[in-house]
């Protein structure tokens, strides 16, 4: 059955849909993004079957108590309690989302890597940063903030001087890339068919790359494909659509 106008789109209906983001990186000094992001959530995710979030929706998470996120928090809630459900994974920026934000937002957290069905077909999803292998300075780093009892650590210190840490990580991290080759910054291409192999799919869907494309991957004779979700700026975001069968990319506008 149709749904109600505002919710048909090309011929098909938004409950149908599933959308795909990632890389929005969304903080208090960027207003024009947040405000990007919310009316996206109001205009364009309400409605839809499910949205998955793939990492670093924040720039940067440093707890869960801290609440200068709450527009955000709020329009998230909204979103889920309309029906829609919203799914994220941990990006290399924000992988301190925990429990309490999920339970305050009602989005459901995912492990990265992660296999669904979409269209009828496996599909992995991950952040990306997992591809990144040639980048070992980065690998290595992402080792030990992952660590769990050093994450418990820097979660026991005062917000400000958490604040305070993590942006002297973006700084220092920021150096580090301005000193690292372009290619090493991208997946590589023997961990992505790995990753395919392990999770008999033929569908990859990651970002954190920021480089937007849809890549056809020869397997054993077989196509497979990796699309690249884009990241977000104030001026435009976009989103991947799976829907009608076909995955489509549509810009998000002021
Ligand atoms: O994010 P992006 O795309 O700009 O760059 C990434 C890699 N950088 C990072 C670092 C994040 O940007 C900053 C994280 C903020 C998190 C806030 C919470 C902190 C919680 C701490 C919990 C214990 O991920 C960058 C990659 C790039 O992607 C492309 O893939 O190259 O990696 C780096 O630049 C890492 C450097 O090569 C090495 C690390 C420099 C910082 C050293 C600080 C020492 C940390 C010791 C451990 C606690
Ligand atoms: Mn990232």
């Amino acid at each position: 059955m149709a749904g109600p106008p505002s919710a048909q789109r090309r011929g098909g209906t938004r409950d149908a849909e599933t959308l795909f983001i990632s890389d929005l990186h969304l903080s208090a000094e960027a207003p024009a993004l947040t405000a990007l992001f919310l009316g996206f959530l109001e205009r364009r995710a309400a409605g839809a079957r499910a949205l998955y979030i793939l990492g670093d929706l924040f720039d940067a998470w440093i707890g869960d108590d801290d609440s200068s996120h709450g527009d955000i928090e709020a329009a998230l809630a909204k979103l889920t309690g309309t029906g829609t459900r919203c799914l994220l994974m941990h990006g290399n920026r924000d992988f301190l989302l925990g429990r309490r934000f999920a339970r305050r937002t009602g989005c459901t957290l995912l492990r990265d890597p992660t296999r669904i069905a979409l269209l009828g077909e496996p599909t992995l999803l991950m952040h990306g940063d997992l591809l990144c292998t040639d980048d070992v300075a980065y690998q290595r780093f992402r080792r030990k903030v992952r660590n769990p009892l050093l994450q418990w650590l820097f979660l026991r210190r005062p917000l400000a001087r958490r604040r305070q840490a993590a942006a002297d990580y973006r700084r220092k991290s920021a150096a580090a890339m301005a000193d690292k080759p372009a290619e090493i910054m991208d997946v590589n291409a023997d961990a992505v068919l790995e990753r395919l192999l392990r999770h008999r799919v033929r569908r990859l869907i990651h970002g954190h790359t920021h480089r937007p494309a849809d890549h056809c991957i020869d397997m054993d004779g077989h196509t497979a494909h990796r699309h690249v979700l884009a990241d977000w700026r104030p001026e435009r975001g976009e989103v991947l659509v799976a829907a009608d069968g076909r995955l489509t990319r549509e810009p998000v506008l002021p």
